[in-house]
């Protein structure tokens, strides 16, 4: 997979070095390219922004780096793949752009991205991007405005970070336990937890500061502990999210699982489970 970030603080993304990432990067597994906008702002002071149309606080992003910068990234990519020079055109490139107006950003959309061949992702700053640069890429590439969550940040740099480390994580062999993915919260897939967060874990020593490990995990007995784990996971699930109980479809819940439900205080009703 190839990445391309298109940034003023290049230096953010050091952390992509790091950890699994960066170990599928130094694989091969993994290209990241870091652009600095800056490289294609060509007045003395490398203006990247100006101030809104129409007035307002804040500065808007202007197209033109924006507009050299894409195609460059694209003419690139173009270049490593051996088409036919000429215009950019974007093979399989799609761009994200992180912003607090987007769509919100899920494991379902990370394991989409997951199957991408390009992604370019075209941080913003300030009050974001001339809205003619999404136009314009919208004509060359698959284009997703994507937010990690309600709450604003100052630029798209962070969830940049956030988004590339829960797409890589879903590549084959970046995660060191490839039986882990289909096990996480939200589970991407059919898997046991799929639609709940995941419970407790635990490791040795079996006793520690008089707290002890739940006897079932020690039991050998692989169904017991399943069912242990599941138990465990509707019941922080139904504490912490009901929204995601909420959404879990009747069909997905065994005579089991309701009775946890309902003790944990869910009441369950044919269809589906209300709180
Ligand atoms: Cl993607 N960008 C910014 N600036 N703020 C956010 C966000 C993105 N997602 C949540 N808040």
């Amino acid at each position: 997979m190839l990445l391309d970030i298109i940034t003023i603080f290049p230096e953010y993304f050091a952390p992509l070095g790091v950890s699994l990432i960066g170990k599928a990067v130094q694989r091969g597994d993994i290209a990241v390219g870091v652009h600095d906008l800056r490289s294609w702002a060509h007045d003395p002071h490398k203006t990247v922004d100006d101030t809104p149309f129409g007035g307002g606080p804040g500065m808007v992003m202007r197209p033109e780096p924006w507009g050299e910068a894409l195609d460059a990234v694209l003419g690139a990519a173009d270049g490593r793949a051996q088409s036919p020079g000429g215009a950019p055109s974007a093979g399989g490139a799609q761009l994200i752009v992180p912003t607090p107006a987007g769509e919100l950003f899920s494991q379902g959309i990370a394991a989409e991205l997951a199957g991408a061949e390009h992604l370019i992702f075209a941080c913003g700053r300030y009050e974001g991007i001339d809205a003619r640069v999404v136009d314009y890429a919208r004509n060359l590439m698959p284009v997703r405005e994507l937010s990690i969550g309600d709450y604003v940040l100052a630029g798209g740099e962070p969830a940049v970070l956030v988004m590339v480390e829960a797409i890589c994580r879903l590549l084959p062999g970046v995660l060191g336990n490839a039986g882990s993915a289909p096990d996480d919260s939200f589970g991407a897939g059919d898997g046991p937890m799929h639609g709940l967060v995941e419970g407790p874990a635990y490791t040795r020593p079996r006793a520690w500061r008089g707290l002890e490990v739940p006897d079932v995990l020690l039991s050998g007995n692989h169904g017991a502990i399943a069912r242990w784990r599941r138990d465990a996971a509707l019941r922080r699930t139904a504490l912490t999210r009901p929204d995601l109980v909420a959404r879990l479809p009747s069909a997905a819940l065994s005579a089991r699982d309701r009775q946890v439900l309902s003790q944990a205080r869910f009441a369950v009703t044919g269809e589906d489970v209300a709180h």
